[in-house]
Protein backbone atom coordinates (compact mmCIF):
# COMPACT_ATOMS: atom_id res chain seq x y z
CA UNK A 1 0.00 0.00 0.00
CA UNK A 2 1.57 3.40 -1.04
CA UNK A 3 0.41 6.65 0.26
CA UNK A 4 -2.38 5.14 2.19
CA UNK A 5 -4.42 4.20 -1.02
CA UNK A 6 -4.35 0.17 -2.09
CA UNK A 7 -4.18 -0.90 -5.79
CA UNK A 8 -6.63 -2.74 -7.43
CA UNK A 9 -4.85 -6.45 -6.51
CA UNK A 10 -4.43 -5.26 -2.97
CA UNK A 11 -7.87 -4.07 -2.46
CA UNK A 12 -8.56 -7.52 -3.85
CA UNK A 13 -7.07 -9.26 -1.62
CA UNK A 14 -8.01 -7.73 1.22
CA UNK A 15 -11.63 -8.01 0.37
CA UNK A 16 -12.78 -10.66 -1.76
CA UNK A 17 -9.94 -13.21 -2.00
CA UNK A 18 -10.49 -12.95 1.96
CA UNK A 19 -14.26 -11.81 3.11
CA UNK A 20 -14.49 -10.35 6.23
CA UNK A 21 -17.40 -11.95 8.49
CA UNK A 22 -20.01 -10.00 8.58
CA UNK A 23 -20.30 -9.36 12.37
CA UNK A 24 -17.20 -8.03 12.00
CA UNK A 25 -18.50 -5.76 9.69
CA UNK A 26 -21.68 -4.80 11.51
CA UNK A 27 -19.65 -4.20 14.44
CA UNK A 28 -17.18 -1.96 12.63
CA UNK A 29 -20.84 0.03 11.13
CA UNK A 30 -22.18 0.10 15.02
CA UNK A 31 -18.51 1.46 16.15
CA UNK A 32 -18.62 4.32 13.34
CA UNK A 33 -22.54 4.87 14.57
CA UNK A 34 -21.27 4.96 18.30
CA UNK A 35 -19.01 7.29 17.33
CA UNK A 36 -20.40 9.81 15.52
CA UNK A 37 -24.18 9.87 16.19
CA UNK A 38 -24.23 12.38 18.97
CA UNK A 39 -21.71 14.87 16.64
CA UNK A 40 -25.65 16.41 14.72
CA UNK A 41 -26.96 16.78 18.50
CA UNK A 42 -29.92 14.12 18.71
CA UNK A 43 -28.33 10.78 19.73
CA UNK A 44 -30.45 8.59 17.77
CA UNK A 45 -28.71 6.01 15.83
CA UNK A 46 -28.34 7.54 13.04
CA UNK A 47 -25.06 9.65 11.44
CA UNK A 48 -26.72 13.13 9.98
CA UNK A 49 -24.22 14.03 7.71
CA UNK A 50 -21.92 10.84 7.57
CA UNK A 51 -19.52 13.17 5.13
CA UNK A 52 -18.61 14.46 8.72
CA UNK A 53 -17.93 11.07 10.39
CA UNK A 54 -14.04 10.34 10.16
CA UNK A 55 -14.41 7.07 12.64
CA UNK A 56 -11.54 5.06 11.27
CA UNK A 57 -12.42 1.33 11.42
CA UNK A 58 -7.84 0.91 12.73
CA UNK A 59 -10.09 2.38 16.35
CA UNK A 60 -11.53 -1.73 16.06
CA UNK A 61 -8.02 -3.07 15.91
CA UNK A 62 -7.52 -6.04 18.38
CA UNK A 63 -5.54 -5.32 20.86
CA UNK A 64 -5.94 -1.41 20.58
CA UNK A 65 -7.40 0.10 23.45
CA UNK A 66 -10.61 1.52 21.59
CA UNK A 67 -11.34 -2.30 20.32
CA UNK A 68 -14.76 -3.67 20.57
CA UNK A 69 -15.04 -6.47 23.18
CA UNK A 70 -16.05 -9.04 20.18
CA UNK A 71 -15.53 -9.08 16.70
CA UNK A 72 -12.50 -6.63 16.62
CA UNK A 73 -10.24 -6.66 13.04
CA UNK A 74 -7.00 -7.24 12.05
CA UNK A 75 -5.40 -4.70 10.64
CA UNK A 76 -5.91 -5.56 7.12
CA UNK A 77 -9.41 -5.82 7.55
CA UNK A 78 -9.48 -2.44 9.29
CA UNK A 79 -7.75 -1.31 5.98
CA UNK A 80 -10.00 -2.67 4.05
CA UNK A 81 -13.14 -1.86 5.57
CA UNK A 82 -11.35 2.13 5.56
CA UNK A 83 -11.20 2.06 2.01
CA UNK A 84 -14.55 0.82 1.63
CA UNK A 85 -15.82 4.12 3.49
CA UNK A 86 -13.37 5.97 1.23
CA UNK A 87 -14.74 4.75 -1.96
CA UNK A 88 -12.46 3.32 -5.14
CA UNK A 89 -10.26 5.11 -7.00
CA UNK A 90 -7.96 4.52 -9.87
CA UNK A 91 -4.43 4.32 -10.43
CA UNK A 92 -3.53 8.47 -10.01
CA UNK A 93 -5.36 7.67 -6.68
CA UNK A 94 -8.94 9.90 -7.39
CA UNK A 95 -12.11 9.12 -6.68
CA UNK A 96 -13.80 7.10 -9.03
CA UNK A 97 -17.25 6.73 -6.75
CA UNK A 98 -18.61 7.27 -3.49
CA UNK A 99 -17.78 5.45 -0.48
CA UNK A 100 -20.06 3.38 1.46
CA UNK A 101 -21.62 5.91 4.47
CA UNK A 102 -20.70 5.04 7.63
CA UNK A 103 -23.66 3.53 9.33
CA UNK A 104 -24.70 2.60 5.73
CA UNK A 105 -25.10 -1.57 6.00
CA UNK A 106 -22.13 -3.41 4.33
CA UNK A 107 -24.93 -5.90 3.20
CA UNK A 108 -26.32 -2.88 1.28
CA UNK A 109 -23.15 -3.12 -1.08
CA UNK A 110 -22.59 -6.70 -2.17
CA UNK A 111 -22.28 -5.70 -5.86
CA UNK A 112 -19.41 -2.97 -4.73
CA UNK A 113 -17.28 -5.84 -3.43
CA UNK A 114 -17.95 -8.45 -5.82
CA UNK A 115 -17.83 -6.59 -8.63
CA UNK A 116 -16.39 -2.94 -8.31
CA UNK A 117 -13.28 -4.22 -6.19
CA UNK A 118 -12.26 -6.84 -8.62
CA UNK A 119 -12.14 -4.24 -11.53
CA UNK A 120 -11.21 -1.34 -9.25
CA UNK A 121 -9.37 0.98 -12.34
CA UNK A 122 -11.78 0.29 -15.07
CA UNK A 123 -15.03 -0.39 -13.98
CA UNK A 124 -17.98 0.90 -12.17
CA UNK A 125 -20.60 -1.03 -10.92
CA UNK A 126 -24.17 0.62 -9.90
CA UNK A 127 -26.84 -0.76 -7.61
CA UNK A 128 -29.06 -1.88 -10.58
CA UNK A 129 -25.63 -4.36 -11.66
CA UNK A 130 -25.44 -1.94 -14.85
CA UNK A 131 -21.69 -1.89 -16.18
CA UNK A 132 -20.18 1.00 -17.66
CA UNK A 133 -16.78 2.32 -18.53
CA1 LIG B 1 -27.53 11.27 15.46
Amino acid sequence: MQDGHASDREVRQLTVDGPIVPAKLEQARSSAVAACDAADGLTDGIIDDPRTCHFSAKANICGSQTAPATNCLTAAEAAAIDLIWDGPRNAQHNKIWFGLDRGAAFSDVTFFLSDVVTHWDTMIGTPTGERFR
